[in-house]
């Protein structure tokens, strides 16, 4: 026997590929140290070269998952990934309160307000937008928009770093404790920067921009990476810029799969003789 490692919940759907979603927050989960818990929102049918289609779970059946797994075993932190449609948005927002994850609460809640793949295939049903902004913002210890999904939540088009605090603030406003604005998108720089703010500690994240297509998976990754460590107890800028250190080795160690965009990778983490047979 061993001790209880910390778990984290993530409520997402499934990438068949294996390089998003469910998969890579599980895989970051593993890699960070600590026990990954599910509720599946939806299965996408998908590979490196787009989603060709998904099908949603049941609302009730994604409520089940979180309120079972957190009565039983505690969850230490959530997050949320692809949540599909307006109807599991709610439910999700419902239950959360139920079992005391969010904002205020005792359990540090993470909120990914993922939109549509890298390819632009969508993930959410267009009329859920407004449930993201309704329900799930106000509940987030920390939203972790791209650029593509900021400008779909708050109509701001950013197109240079210096945009990203307007932005930050205009998601303030939908009532998130912190926002991290990540500046991935951002092209024709050699660095990446994403700007965290709570409205007053505004924090410039630095980092390396690596030049790689492969890099599918990536927004999952961060934003379980900082789940996971706000399991462990740190506080959102530890565990932020922790995230961030952990994401960029990832898209560094990313590779090649499919005909399409390959994704990013924590096999890093494995010491090369636990591989050996
Ligand atoms: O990376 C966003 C994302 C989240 N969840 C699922 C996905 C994707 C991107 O393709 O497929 C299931």
């Amino acid at each position: 026997m061993t001790e209880t490692p910390k778990t984290a919940l993530t409520i997402a759907g499934s990438d068949s590929g294996g390089g998003a979603g469910i998969q890579a927050d599980l895989r970051t989960f593993f890699a960070c140290g600590v026990h990954g818990l599910t509720a599946l929102t939806a299965v996408t049918v998908q590979n490196s070269v787009g989603v060709h289609g998904f099908t949603e779970i049941p609302a009730d059946v994604v409520a089940a998952q979180i309120e079972t797994v957190a009565g039983d075993m505690g969850v230490n932190a959530a997050k949320t990934g692809m949540l599909a449609t307006a109807e599991i948005i709610a439910t999700v927002a419902a239950t959360v309160d139920a079992v005391g994850i969010g904002r205020g609460r005792r359990v540090p809640f993470v909120v990914d307000p993922v939109a549509a793949s890298m390819h632009g295939d969508p993930l959410l049903r267009e009329e859920a937008l407004e449930a993201i902004r309704t329900e799930l913002l106000p509940r987030a210890t920390v939203v972790t928009p791209n650029l593509d999904e900021v400008r779909l939540l708050t109509g701001i088009s950013v197109t240079e770093e210096a945009g990203q605090r307007e932005a930050a603030e205009a998601l303030l406003e939908f009532g998130p404790q912190w926002v991290l604005v990540k500046g991935g998108h951002l092209a024709g720089s050699t660095r990446c920067v994403d700007l965290l703010s709570d409205g007053t500690h505004v924090v410039e994240l630095e980092g390396r921009r690596y030049d790689t297509p492969h890099t599918h998976g990536g927004g999952d990754t961060l934003a379980s990476a900082v789940t996971a460590h706000l399991a462990k107890g740190l506080g959102v800028p530890d565990a932020v810029s922790l995230g961030k250190r952990f994401i960029e080795r990832c898209v560094a160690e990313s590779y090649p799969l499919g005909q399409g965009v390959g994704p990013v990778s924590p096999f890093w983490r494995l010491a090369p003789d636990s591989l050996a047979p």
